[in-house]
């Protein structure tokens, strides 16, 4: 139980409720939200819910309070859960990761960044200053990569749109001493299609009167990172590559006797030497790679002319890459200058590493396409890793204490994954199946395939399977019930954006460019027409493997765990809308997650805490016990108390059954703390 929170803020962990209700969770939630208490506990987990107001709990004065105390000791925050991973990980010598998860707005990005801060701010006492240019560095890149990795969405004024887990390594005295940053697909389409109310990514503004100050800090943080003037200007000319590629129209001009005659132009063809200038290359080479594809017949190149639909096929395309290869290579960047140099285990001992993952919530726009269906599938899977891991470790905590598990039922969403990610028979599958169809090859095509190989999953249907739905409005629509709710996807572009093709024509005009840091982005443009013939990998049997790999490297470290829940959709401080937050319980299996910390044992502690704490209360204990073993003694104390049947001896904690046992234990604890006051209040005064 949290110290020093009196109950008019409600619970400071669900697990102390009295009794497992929906409604008394969403009492308990409603209460600490609306008196300023942010974050509740679930055992280890911390539940956020978003202030949507500035809160003066992240300062230096509070990480002091938290710096090396045990998460029970103060009231629930990040701060705890990201002492407690590092703890573990310096104490134990064990990888950690912090798992932030919720939907769009809940909170995910703040919460890892003031995670990020806490761990600067608790690191490198001793003021290394190798240490601290680490430490420096891993803040600013935050600051550069939401730059270019985030956006104004409907859903969230800063929403990440791309996935991103930063490693962060520490040496034997726990200091950092670099880290890694791997990028989740950039929801790159939004250079050339934003919907209503939405914005393209923020670096596209910041030079606008609104972010001009946001543009300055971008600016420093590349500064401070290492960019070079050359690299930062690279940067900004291929921003404004990228504005001018999207204003370029595509123009038609049709034979006048047959269709041999038919010309594709560019309309605003002015718009073309401002782009040779910018990608400093030939204007005729920017021409011909828009227009034309150069093919392999045989042993013969020809130059084909591409139809109005190729060419903006290719315009679109090529603004999308360019935009995506830049981040990549600014992560890159990033990586080069924090990854962990000149570490020799040999003489340092291990280095471990927390891992911080912070990646696009579970989302439902009014238009759902392929980024969606991504984005939310990575949510399935990682809902998925809580699943398993919360019931794993707790599972493995009591057969490594010697204590009998009992089994709480919960929605298993590993359908959903298999659903989405099953080697033939799932939806990426099915998309890469379609996408390598010899002849035709159609999003109606996928949808037929879909519907016809789906037709009896729980989780799936369409308009065809399903006519008499209203969210299911059109021919292209297929539905997906997803953990956290269902979602209509359209069809409408799934096997472009799968297929993800990048004429090669594009790959080589970028690496013939006489920019030379343009030119290192484009490494594949090397290659000759003849030499190009392996099929790329599509971009959701990509994303599905980077998924698969990220799940299991977390599962491999120990995991700690935020749960982000958006209270109300208008972003506002006083708003609990209820019934939103209960729809996110629900989905992240909250209850079900204080059901499994109760059934077990609501409260553990290892035997030499337990007694620091509570062996004022037993005259066995206080001030010190001559009993062979800390174990025999807290089993004194307990049977002294009347506990026996309610708790548990493991090989080195203690298990607490029901939270009202650890009541009574602290309210006897309270009552002896006053009294020793009292006594020795008295023995200063001299009056005994
Ligand atoms: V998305 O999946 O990337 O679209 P997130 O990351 O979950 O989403 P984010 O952290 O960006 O949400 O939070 C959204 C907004 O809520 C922020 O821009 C802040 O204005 C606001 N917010 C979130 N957490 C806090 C907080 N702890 N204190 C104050 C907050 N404001
Ligand atoms: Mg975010």
């Amino acid at each position: 139980m949290a110290e020093h929170e009196s109950l008019e803020f409600g619970k400071a962990d669900f697990v102390l409720l009295d009794d497992v209700s929906m409604d008394e969770f969403m009492e308990n939630l409603r209460i600490r939200f609306e008196k300023g208490r942010i974050y509740t506990y679930i055992g280890e987990v911390v539940v956020s819910v978003n202030p949507y107001r500035a809160m003066n709990i992240y300062g230096r004065d509070t990480i002091e309070q938290y710096k090396g105390r045990e998460l029970y000791e103060r009231p629930p925050h990040l701060f705890a859960i990201a002492d407690a991973a590092y703890k573990a990980m310096k104490r134990r010598n064990k990888d950690t990761c912090i798992v932030i998860s919720g939907e769009s707005g809940a909170g995910k990005t703040e919460a890892s960044k003031y995670i990020m801060q806490y761990i600067a701010a608790i690191t490198n006492p001793h003021q290394r200053a190798e240490v601290e240019r680490v430490k420096n560095m891993l803040l600013k890149s935050n600051c550069v990569l939401e730059a270019f990795g985030n956006a104004k969405t409907n859903r969230n004024d800063n929403s990440s749109r791309f996935g991103k887990y930063m490693d962060i390594n520490f040496d034997f005295k726990g200091d950092p001493i670099g880290g890694h940053i791997s990028n989740y697909l950039l929801e790159k389409s939004r250079v050339i299609f934003q919907q209503e109310g939405e914005r393209s990514f923020h670096s596209f503004y910041q030079s606008s009167i609104n972010d001009s100050s946001d543009f300055k800090a971008v600016a420093d943080a590349m500064k401070v990172i290492g960019f070079t003037g050359e690299e930062v200007h690279t940067v900004y000319k291929i921003l404004a590559t990228i504005l001018h590629l999207v204003g370029l129209r595509i123009w038609f001009l049709g034979g006048i006797f047959d269709s041999d005659g038919d010309v594709t132009l560019i309309e605003n063809g002015n718009l073309v030497p401002v782009l040779a200038e910018l990608l400093a290359t030939k204007q005729e080479s920017v021409e011909k790679a828009l227009l034309y594809r150069t093919v392999a017949t045989g042993r013969d190149v020809i130059d084909k002319q591409h139809t109005p639909q190729e060419a903006s096929y290719g315009r679109d395309a090529l603004a999308k890459a360019i935009y995506d290869r830049l981040f990549c290579w600014i992560v890159g960047c990033i990586n080069d200058i924090i990854e962990v140099k000149n570490y020799d285990a040999r003489i340092h001992g291990k280095n471990t590493v927390i891992g911080v993952l912070d990646i696009y919530g579970f989302e439902i726009f009014q238009n759902n396409s392929f980024e969606q269906f991504c984005i939310n599938y990575c949510n399935e899977k990682l809902q998925q890793l809580f699943i398993q891991l919360v019931l794993k470790q707790e599972q493995e905590e009591y057969q490594r204490e010697g204590i009998p598990w009992k089994h709480i039922d919960y929605f298993n969403n590993q359908i959903i994954v298999d659903l989405v990610e099953q080697q033939h028979k799932g939806i990426f599958s099915i998309l890469d199946e379609a996408c390598m169809n010899v002849g035709k090859v159609t999003d109606e095509l996928f949808l037929q395939a879909l519907n016809s190989k789906l037709a009896k999953h729980a989780h799936y249907t369409s308009r065809k399977l399903s006519p008499t739905e209203k969210c299911l409005e059109f021919d292209r629509d297929f539905r997906i019930r997803h953990y956290a709710g269902d979602v209509t996807y359209s069809v409408v572009g799934f096997i472009d954006k799968n297929k993800d093709t990048l004429f090669q024509d594009f790959k080589r005009l970028l690496y013939n460019s006489s920019n030379p840091v343009l030119k290192a982005m484009w490494p594949e443009g090397k290659l000759s027409i003849t030499e190009v013939t392996k099929r790329p990998l599509t971009a959701g049997t990509l994303f599905k493997t980077s998924m698969i790999s990220l799940v299991e490297n977390l599962a491999s470290k120990e995991p700690y765990y935020v749960r982000c829940i958006k209270p109300n959709d208008v972003k506002s401080p006083l708003l609990f809308e209820q019934e939103r937050c209960r729809h996110q319980v629900e989905y992240l299996g909250l209850l079900e997650n204080v059901r499994v910390r109760r059934a077990g044992f609501a409260y553990r502690q290892t035997y030499p805490r337990f007694l620091q704490r509570y062996k004022m209360i037993s005259q066995f204990t206080w001030p010190n016990h001559d009993l062979p073993s800390d174990r025999e003694a807290v089993k004194r104390l307990l049977q002294g108390c009347g506990f026996e049947h309610d708790v548990a001896y493991g090989k080195t904690k203690v298990f607490i059954r029901t939270p009202r046992t650890l009541f009574t234990l602290e309210e006897q604890r309270a009552e002896m703390v006053k009294r020793i006051v009292l006594f020795l209040q008295k023995v200063w005064r001299g009056a005994l």
